[in-house]
């Protein structure tokens, strides 16, 4: 029987049928307005899932949810969703599938199991599997093996520091990698340096993030030519090849895949992303390390959740 899997993001949820083999069948997305509260939250994500399992039996239900989260219990906090603190999203999808199993846990762990199974990762041991969009997240693959971490929360590169004088976090630190290179961010210096959109409007952006200005009209902007929108993808792209130099040193890492929207800006960020990255990878182990576009898209966290349950996992 297929999965039912859930994904938690930042502006949206999806939820998706996934087959043993890891195909996603059916899947349909449903926007997190940033003022939602909790109760209107469950009752978006709990229709959805009605609306896409169709009443077809089901192997269990997989979940991935932004962190930070309580796991394996899986009380979910994510940090660019504020209406769910606290939001025991693992016991209320239990309650509604009764004897089916429940799993969870961070979504860019999930992206890392998808891109490692299906995708970009294929045939890699060791690891990262990030995702730079609302926020940037990460999992890690280490000797072939999913890194949990003590509490659920392993890889959450978000959080390196690459500014220690740098700007607030919404983790309550400063100068985090999420913090500079979080699509919203990338806007909002754009903006202050004077950049003003000249790319159209793009209708099926979720919601304007400042003003009328999205990371995905800054990366149009920047593929078009302008200076300061070109200087803004590069200094989310200096920040990540930071990131990515320091987790390589850390991990012995063989590749790093990169999805997220904000990924979709292409050679605008992995150009200056590349060259921060050669200047302060220093050791031949980590200058070995490769760094390539995620290539399940959209469905990844969807393929990822699927494999928790499809793996047995806690
Ligand atoms: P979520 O955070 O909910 O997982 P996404 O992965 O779509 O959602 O990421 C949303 C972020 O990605 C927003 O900041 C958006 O402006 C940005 N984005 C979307 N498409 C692009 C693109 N083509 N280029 C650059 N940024 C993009
Ligand atoms: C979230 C982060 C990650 C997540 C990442 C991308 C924290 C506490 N949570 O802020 O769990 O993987 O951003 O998530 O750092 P998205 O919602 O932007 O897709
Ligand atoms: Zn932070």
């Amino acid at each position: 029987a297929p999965v039912l899997a859930v994904d938690v993001g930042g502006t949206k949820f999806a939820v998706g049928m996934v087959d043993a083999d890891g195909e996603v069948y059916r899947a349909a997305r449903a926007p997190t307005p940033p003022t939602a509260g909790s109760a209107e939250l469950w009752r978006t994500l709990s229709e959805l899932v009605d609306h896409i399992r169709e009443g077809e039996r089901i192997a269990g239900v997989g979940i991935g949810c932004g962190g930070p989260m309580t796991w394996p219990r899986g009380e979910v906090s994510p940090l660019n969703l504020a209406g769910w603190r606290d939001f025991p999203l693992r016991a209320e999808l239990t309650a509604k599938f009764p004897g089916a199993p429940v799993r969870i846990h961070n979504d860019a762990i999930c992206v890392a199991i998808a891109e490692h199974w299906r995708g970009a990762g294929r045939g890699s041991a060791n690891m990262l599997g990030m995702v730079v969009s609302t926020g940037v997240g990460g999992g890690l693959i280490l000797g072939g093996k999913v890194i949990d971490g003590g509490t659920g929360n392993a890889g959450h590169i978000g959080h390196v520091i690459v500014e220690p004088e740098g700007v607030a976090c919404g983790c309550g630190g400063r100068g985090c990698l999420e913090a500079v290179a979080r699509g919203p961010a990338l806007a909002a210096w754009a903006l202050d340096q004077g950049w003003r959109p000249t790319a159209p409007e793009m209708p099926d952006d979720a919601y304007r993030e400042y003003g009328s200005a999205t990371a995905r009209r800054l990366a149009a902007d920047a593929i078009a030519g302008d200076e300061i929108a070109l200087s803004a993808m590069a200094r989310a792209g200096h920040a990540l090849g930071l990131a990515i130099a320091s987790a390589s040193h850390l991990c012995d890492l063989d590749v790093v895949t990169i999805g997220g929207g904000v990924s979709q800006a292409g050679h605008v960020l992995f150009g200056p992303l590349d060259v921060t990255l050669r200047e302060h990878a220093r050791m031949d182990f980590a200058r070995r390390v490769r760094v390539v576009p995620a290539a399940l898209g959209q469905d990844a966290g969807l393929v990822g959740a699927a494999a928790l349950v499809l793996a047995g996992d806690r």
